[in-house]
């Protein structure tokens, strides 16, 4: 054993007896995990209060990453793959029996986010890490994160997600590093000493928000940054009052209520919620993060006007937009700064960045909800939107449209506050997430913005980490790689273009090939653990996995999966490549038709993998439960990844970069970064199919009617029928109804029906190359190497010297 193999070994025993006051003969696994955790993250302690202290020292520029939501999953291989510490954890496992990969399955997916945006946001702390930014997420410590998602006779059934009912040992909880936040009350006006007329926010209701601190280290690098979640405890004050007027269970329930702030992730993506406690939520993480943020400049500057110079705030999407009010709060009223010169500060010190152009996911609250919760806020929304409108008015008189158009006020029978336009107009930068999804927000749902502010909304298209997405998810894969280029791609992701000569050796497609089958057979395992079935590694592996949602498609590919069968039993003997549709993914708990389409799928399966006909020439399964440490399981394992949303909806998409990465191949839509992706990898090496965003959008103006497909296409009308007649569970005959209404009642409103004929044709080009495993090695071989551009490194990179003004290093 090395040294650091038996250092390490001394430690997990110590942690196990002194941290946790058990004994570590004889081995158990939850406490080896714990002693494990605890040690590794002991080797971090140091390196971090040394950033922390740098940063200090240096009086750096300081990133602020505002999230509702970061969604890091596991910890432990992550640290350990960070820190290159992997060796020495299996010399010092061996003597217990256990393996890294079963400790690593002790621990829960830390999953406080709801897909895409969270996980954007947990790759870009990480390379912010890597690449020795100062940069800081802050969000909420939920004590229950996305819902664990149960299937039940085919229907999902949500369940609650406690993950830190075994403890944390990740986590370094503040306990008396309390901040003061408040709510309600009222905004009053009053002159002060000098005479000047002030405002001060009174006879509020206090809440007290707590620092939980996640270490999150670079790789390659001694640095380490810090993600820090608030959890919400009722204020002693508060209590004290309470408690004074005798009432004690009303005193315990109402300091019940205000830790309830803390208590649960919101569970809808692209589907505005529109709940008190939702704002109190944004609010709370907020006003907590900014009297941090305040504390720290306030260490070593006094002049404001320094603000932007040393600190950048990035929201991610509107959700925390109301720091922008808060900000001129507290240099207006706390600081007695004048109105331009803390709007000039605040706007040089804000960034945002949208991720959905989907009409339903903008967030409004109604004016009567932020006057009762934050009447001083509303007060300095209304005074931003009157000096924006009369700015612009005065550039463009005369165009009351235009003012309806972008006032952050929207009117109507209750009025509301427009986050988006609230959080465009008090940023200096707002970025799109893929070169297409910029273009629409510019030329569409912004454009007015654009006319207004030139330049200041620009895209940045986003990026996953190599770290996580291949190093620690992919070792067979990562070592092929590594012995033949060399290790610099772990870092500088262009490096992958070095694979490409070797895409046209036999031998080396010979041990890319080895390296999938042997993902699968670690895939074909786990499937058989979660849901019984057999699942056969010879055979194309088609995952779809995300959020279930309409514009996704899900609904495109399972009628694929019913287009396919119907062949198979028409001709058992002609199909010749067999397949494995892997489908995953939560449906937000409201929302019933994404709900039916998981039955739908589910149905669709039960039918197909007990037909004899079939005869394993085509499975389905579904997946429950899709999170990040099952998508490290499935995506190193895939050959076909879906990515096959409507055009001009998919943002961006960021599974579509990490199966890509992995050596899978893309069926998909000119659709958010499918594009961009299609750009690196060659027009060859990707199935692209559909309708173009321009193209949906003249169908749409022309008058789309779905019938039209229907009545044309057998093979479409006989899928379809399919549905509307439930073939697939005898006995309930309309259950797929809604399904059928909304393509063919309510318009198809994602033209489903109008690129199925074309998803079709590509699966069939698809069906084909399989057949020809070089031919598909070759092109699997060219997708991981031209994926360089995709790293979150380069991503980081450009917000660092587009947006937030600050030096990276390696
Ligand atoms: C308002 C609230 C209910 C809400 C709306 C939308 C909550 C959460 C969301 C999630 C959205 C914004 C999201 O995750 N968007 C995804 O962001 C990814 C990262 O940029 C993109 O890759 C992806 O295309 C986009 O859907």
């Amino acid at each position: 054993m090395d040294q650091s193999a038996t250092d390490l070994n001394e430690d997990i025993k110590h942690h196990i007896m002194t941290t946790m006051g058990n004994d570590f003969y004889p081995p158990r696994k939850d406490t080896y995990y714990n002693g494990l955790a605890y040690s590794v993250r002991d080797r971090l302690v140091t390196r971090w209060l040394n950033s922390q202290r740098s940063f200090y020292d240096r009086s750096a520029k300081r990133v602020y990453y505002l999230s509702l939501e970061f969604l890091p999953g596991r910890f432990l291989m992550n640290y350990v793959t960070n820190m290159q510490l992997n060796k020495a954890c299996e010399q010092s496992l061996e003597e217990t029996g256990f393996t890294l990969e079963e400790l690593e399955e002790q621990e829960w997916d830390a999953g406080l986010g709801n897909g895409g945006l969270g996980r954007l946001a947990s790759c870009y702390m990480d390379s912010m890490a890597s690449l020795n930014i100062p940069g800081y997420g802050y969000g909420i410590m939920y004590d229950y994160g996305i819902f664990y998602q149960t299937i039940v006779n085919g229907y999902q059934v949500e369940q609650c997600d406690n993950w830190v009912r075994w403890g944390n040992p990740w986590e370094f909880k503040r306990r008396g590093f309390l901040y003061n936040v408040q709510f309600y009350g009222r905004s009053e006006h009053y002159k002060n000493d000098a005479g000047k007329p002030c405002y001060r926010w009174v006879d509020t209701l206090d809440i007290n928000a707590m620092a939980c601190d996640i270490l999150i280290p670079g790789y390659g690098t001694q640095n380490v940054n810090n993600m820090r979640l608030w959890a919400a405890m009722s204020s002693q004050e508060f209590s004290l009052r309470e408690f004074n007027q005798g009432d004690y269970i009303g005193a315990m329930q109402s300091k019940i209520l205000t830790e309830n702030i803390s208590k649960v992730l919101y569970p809808s993506d692209e589907e505005e919620v529109g709940k008190e406690l939702r704002l109190k939520q944004q609010y709370f993480f907020v006003a907590a993060t900014f009297q941090d943020i305040m504390r720290r400049f306030k260490k070593h500057n006094s002049d404001f006007k320094l603000l932007p110079e040393r600190v950048a705030v990035q929201l991610n999407d509107t959700h925390p937009a109301i720091a922008i009010p808060e900000l001129m709060r507290l240099l207006l009223d706390e600081e007695g700064l004048e109105w331009h010169q803390a709007w000039e500060i605040s706007v040089k010190t804000f960034a945002y960045t949208n991720h959905t152009v989907l009409p339903e996911a903008l967030e409004t609250w109604p004016v009567r909800l932020i006057s009762r919760l934050l009447p001083r806020h509303i007060e300095i929304i209304y005074e931003i939107n009157r000096q924006f409108l009369s700015m612009v008015e005065k550039r463009y008189p005369k165009k009351p449209e235009l003012l309806r158009r972008v006032s952050i006020i929207e009117d109507g029978p209750e009025q509301k506050v427009r986050m988006a336009h609230l959080a465009i107009v008090g940023s200096h930068a707002v970025n799109g997430v893929a070169a297409l999804h910029s273009r629409i927000i510019k030329e569409k749902l912004f454009h007015d913005f654009d006319i207004i502010f030139p330049g200041k909304i620009i895209n940045v298209t986003n990026g996953v980490t190599p770290r996580r997405w291949v190093l620690q998810i992919n070792p067979a894969l990562s070592s092929l790689i590594t012995d033949t280029i060399g290790s610099d791609w772990i870092t500088d992701l262009d490096q992958l273009k070095k694979l490409t000569p070797h895409a046209e050796s036999p031998e080396f497609r010979e041990k890319w090939r080895q390296v999938k089958l042997k993902n699968k057979a670690r895939l074909v395992k786990y499937i058989k653990r979660k849901v019984g079935m057999d699942v056969n590694p010879d055979t194309l592996f088609d995952v779809h996995v995300k959020r279930i949602h309409e514009y996704k498609r899900q609904l495109l590919n399972i009628f694929h999966v019913i287009a396919l069968y119907n062949r198979i039993k028409k001709d058992p003997a002609k199909e010749i490549v067999p397949r494995t549709v892997i489908f995953g993914g939560k449906a937000a708990p409201s929302y019933v038709q994404a709900k039916l389409i998981i039955k739908l799928i589910n149905s669709v399966a039960d039918f197909v993998n007990n037909d004899p006909d079939v005869n394993h020439k085509l499975e389905v399964v579904f997946l429950p439960n899709y999170c990040v440490s099952q998508a490290e399981k499935i995506i190193p394992a895939t050959d076909l990844s879906e990515q096959i949303s409507t055009a001009g909806l998919e943002a961006s998409g960021t599974g579509n970069m990490k199966f890509a990465l992995n050596g899978a191949l893309t069926i998909g839509t000119l659709d958010g970064a499918n594009i961009e992706m299609m750009e690196e990898v060659g027009e060859d090496n990707i199935f692209i199919f559909g309708l173009t965003a321009k193209e949906v959008d003249k169908k749409r103006a022309q008058g789309y009617d779905p019938w039209d497909y229907y009545n044309s296409d057998k093979e479409l009308r006989t899928t379809l029928d399919m549905v509307r007649l439930n073939h697939f569970i005898p006995g309930e005959p309309n259950l797929f109804r809604p399904i059928w209404d909304s393509l063919m009642a309510q318009g198809d409103k994602y033209f489903v029906l109008a690129d199925f004929r074309a998803f079709i044709q590509a699966q069939d080009k698809v069906r084909a190359l399989y057949l020809d495993q070089e031919q598909w090695t070759r092109r699997s071989i060219l997708n991981t190497a031209n994926m360089g551009k995709f790293s979150s490194d380069r991503a980081v990179r450009e917000y660092a010297r587009d947006i937030w003004h600050i030096e990276t290093s390696k």
